[in-house]
């Protein structure tokens, strides 16, 4: 597969195994798996033509490791940024860096030093452990700009902080106080 290919599909799997599996018919377990043969089928039905092998090769490229196959090669995953409520992730608490680090877009500045960071449609707020990750999610929305989190001082007040598999690390939701413009 091309690039092209590959990122294609890179956001059907994101949008099947993050957001909407029902528009195929899928289910996901309360970890996130689908079964690959029926995700298979289920794309097919959409005249979408996927195999194991294309699967395989779009999850090993993933520039963000989005996606993960079972031991025994039969599930995927997205491993973390789902919004459908049939997922509920139990991801193992880790003890954050001093600071982590969350792009956003300037439009939406005045809203999150009102009322602090929050998930939105997604189950978690997503932050990175580096600047330039954050610069790049928060490209996506307009004029970025970085906001540093403090990780470890939101720790010691209690707050639970998860790793996923990528190295996102994932938070319910981070209070004004904890947050500081760069
Ligand atoms: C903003 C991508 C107003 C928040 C990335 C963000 C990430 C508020 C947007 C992953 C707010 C939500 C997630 C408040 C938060 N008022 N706006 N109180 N609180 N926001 O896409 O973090 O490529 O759900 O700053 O790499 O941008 O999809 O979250 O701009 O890891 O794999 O509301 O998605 O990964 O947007 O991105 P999103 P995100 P993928």
């Amino acid at each position: 597969m091309d690039k092209k290919q590959l990122d294609e599909t890179s956001k059907f799997l994101s949008y099947i195994l993050r957001h909407e599996p029902q528009t195929i018919g899928l289910h996901l377990d309360a970890e996130g798996w689908a079964d690959i043969d029926c995700l298979i089928a289920g794309a097919a039905g959409q005249r979408r033509v996927l195999d194991h092998a294309i699967i395989r090769e779009v999850v090993a490229t993933n520039d963000k490791k989005r996606f993960a196959i079972s031991e025994d090669g039969q599930r995927i995953r997205a491993v973390q940024g789902h919004s459908t409520s049939t997922v509920q992730r139990q991801y193992v608490e880790q003890i954050p860096p001093e600071v982590l680090y969350h792009g956003t877009a300037t439009r939406f500045l005045a809203s999150i030093f009102e009322e602090g960071l929050k998930a939105g449609a997604r189950h978690h707020v997503h932050l990175s452990q580096d600047m330039t990750t954050a610069l790049s999610v928060g490209q996506r929305y307009g004029k970025p700009v970085v906001l540093k989190i403090e990780a470890q001082r939101m720790h010691q007040r209690g707050f639970k902080f998860f790793l996923a598999e990528n190295d996102v690390w994932l938070t319910d939701a981070v209070a004004v106080e904890f947050i500081r413009e760069i």
